[in-house]
């Protein structure tokens, strides 16, 4: 791909919030730690404790275009990201099994069976479009940047298709999850050409964290 890190570094492109949250104890436990505080840092770009190993910090939804375009050699990424991005040319060799979810269907609290065509809106078009399709389900899809719990409280839509980890959102706004299309959670991804050209290093890593997630489980 286009533009390839230096031979002798590695970069691995990760998102704040909850994924830095919970991939920071993993890379810390084979030896990855930021030499900077990322939630504190304005930088985009983090020095780590190893040696040529650089973190950088970027939108959730940018992790695959970095990793497939190769200014990345490494990312991790929620499922949810990678089934609705349109590439696919990275390997995705493990699952972290960190910021776990469900990507559900919601609606209203008591609201009748839609017939009909169905109007879902969501982030999750391309997911949403391929999972309605599938079951046989008119539904037109609207899609939206984020705030979707508010879609069916104004009539802009009569589901939504959204994250749901501990339920207390859709709660809040009187929705309640009626389906569950998949359980999400974050992947490692890796450059193609990187696998090659650093194999020795990519592949250390991904043992490395593999064992890491393996214990976790244990
Ligand atoms: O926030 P930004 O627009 O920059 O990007 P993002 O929303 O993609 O990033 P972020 O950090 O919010 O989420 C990154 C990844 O975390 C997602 O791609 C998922 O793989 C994973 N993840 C795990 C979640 C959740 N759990 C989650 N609960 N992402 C979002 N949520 C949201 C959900 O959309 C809903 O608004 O949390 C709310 C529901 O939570 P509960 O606990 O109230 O059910
Ligand atoms: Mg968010």
């Amino acid at each position: 791909m286009t533009s390839d890190t230096p031979k002798d570094e590695l970069v691995i492109a990760l998102s704040k919030g909850r994924i830095l949250d919970d991939a920071l104890p993993l890379l810390a436990r084979i030896g990855i730690e930021p030499t900077d505080d990322p939630e504190k840092s304005r930088k985009l770009v983090l020095e780590t404790t190893r040696p040529g190993t650089r973190l950088l910090i970027i939108r959730a939804t940018d992790v695959p275009t970095y990793v497939e375009y190769g200014a990345a050699d490494l990312g991790v990424a929620g499922k949810d990201v990678l089934m609705e991005y349109d590439g696919r040319d990275y390997y995705e060799p493990l699952d972290l099994r960190i910021a776990r979810c469900r990507l559900m269907v919601a609606g209203p609290v008591g609201d009748p069976p839609v017939h009909g065509r169905l109007r879902i809106a969501t982030k999750y078009a391309r997911i949403a479009r391929d999972y309605f399709a599938s079951r046989g389900v008119q539904a037109e899809i609207i899609k939206l940047y984020g705030s979707m719990e508010l879609a069916p409280l104004v009539g802009l839509a009569d589901r939504i298709v959204d994250l749901v980890d501990t339920g207390n959102t859709l709660k809040a706004n009187g929705l309640v999850a009626s389906e569950t299309i998949c359980e999400i959670s974050s992947r490692l991804i890796v450059n193609k050409a990187a696998m090659k050209t650093k194999h020795a290093r990519v592949s250390a890593i991904i043992n490395a964290l593999r064992e890491v997630v393996e214990q976790g489980d244990a």
